[in-house]
């Protein structure tokens, strides 16, 4: 570790906010010595990190997250807690910085002392955005932050990745006509731990309502996702701000449920294995695209499975061989 990067975990570890800011984009460079650079900070400071509650929100755009966040972040640091923002949005290169280049919707918490937001890191691939925006959060930790919200476009895979960064995963639904809740997919329906119904205040009220009574009925159906725990279904009002401390209870409820029988620790650990396995794939897999005895086949043997004249399977046996990894026996 450089005296720079020990003086940098220094600042961090006492809570200054423009080293915060400057270590992320550190963390978010993909230049090879900043990366270095970057596993040598979150190393210094990984002693320092766990203390927050890790809480996921998810939803369709439009569902009121970047609301929500916003009036539960102000209330959590109006009762002394340090609110850091951060969000995974793989498409935020195309969108121009779509999920929070709308800071206007979080226009309290902007401006904050006790609250830092963070937009999603632009580019790359899913697992790079993800990887990125972990770290992220270990950095919010140790720099004093003791509740992270991390917000996600309910569309694709992202949520699974959040959900897989989070200690509690919290979907965010908004009445659509009808009592039907817009495009929530039943996968995602199964990795919450909490579902909020948004928009209960005037004409939608009627379908939050009845939204709120499908959904703990289908909730009390499904297969715990963490045993002895039921979804609890809410009905609140960003706007309005009801409801929203019922949520922030159910979400504590929910960590205390998971702290009691050790479930928090393994979670955390087995998350922790996940991203190093995570890491892993994403760079093989880029050293592998990077090798230029697979890139000068690439284009074609992609042409011909495309075109049926090659099996996936051998395909994929040439490209690897051509990696320098042998088939092995398998069992
Ligand atoms: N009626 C009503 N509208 C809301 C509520 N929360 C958010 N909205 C509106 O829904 C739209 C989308 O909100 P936004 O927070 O940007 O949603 P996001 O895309 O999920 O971040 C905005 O026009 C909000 O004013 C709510 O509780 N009630
Ligand atoms: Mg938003």
């Amino acid at each position: 570790m450089t005296v720079d990067t020990a003086e940098l975990a220094r600042r961090l570890i006492d809570g200054d906010r423009r080293t915060l800011a400057r270590s992320i984009t550190l963390v978010e460079s993909t230049r090879a010595d900043r990366r270095a650079e970057a596993a040598a900070l979150l190393d210094a400071v990984l002693p320092a990190t766990g203390g927050s509650v890790r809480v996921g929100i998810s939803g369709t755009p439009g569902a009121g997250k970047s609301t929500f966040v916003d009036e539960l972040g102000s209330r959590l640091t109006a009762t002394g807690h340090r609110v850091a923002v951060l969000a995974v949005d793989p498409s935020s290169r195309r969108s121009g910085g779509s999920i929070m280049g709308d800071k206007t919707r979080m226009e309290r918490l902007a401006r904050d002392p006790a609250a830092f937001i963070r937009p999603s890191p632009s580019g790359g691939t899913l697992g790079g955005v993800a990887r990125r925006t972990r770290e992220a959060a270990f950095l919010c930790e140790a720099a004093g932050f003791d509740v992270v919200l991390i917000e996600t476009v309910g569309v694709g895979q992202s949520e699974t990745v959040v959900a897989d960064m989070v200690d509690c995963f919290v979907l965010l639904a908004a009445p659509g006509g009808g009592d039907e809740l817009q495009g929530i997919k039943r996968g995602i329906m199964e990795l919450a731990d909490v579902i909020v119904v948004n928009k209960a205040d005037g004409d939608l009220l009627p379908a939050a309502q009845r939204a709120v009574a499908d959904h703990r009925h289908a909730a009390h159906l499904m297969r715990p996702k963490h045993p002895g725990w039921t979804v609890p279904v809410l009905a609140v009002s960003a706007l309005e701000g009801t409801g929203i401390d019922e949520v922030w209870t159910e979400v504590e409820r929910f960590e205390a449920h998971l702290r009691d029988g050790g479930g928090l620790d393994r979670l955390r650990s087995e998350q922790a294995v996940a991203w190093m396995w995570a890491e892993m794939q994403e760079r093989l897999l880029d050293a592998f695209r990077r090798d230029e005895r697979v890139a000068k086949r690439l284009a074609d043997a992609e042409a011909a499975v495309r075109a049926g004249r090659l099996s996936p399977t051998t395909a994929a046996h040439e490209l690897l061989a051509a990696h320098g990894l042998a088939d092995r026996d398998e069992d």
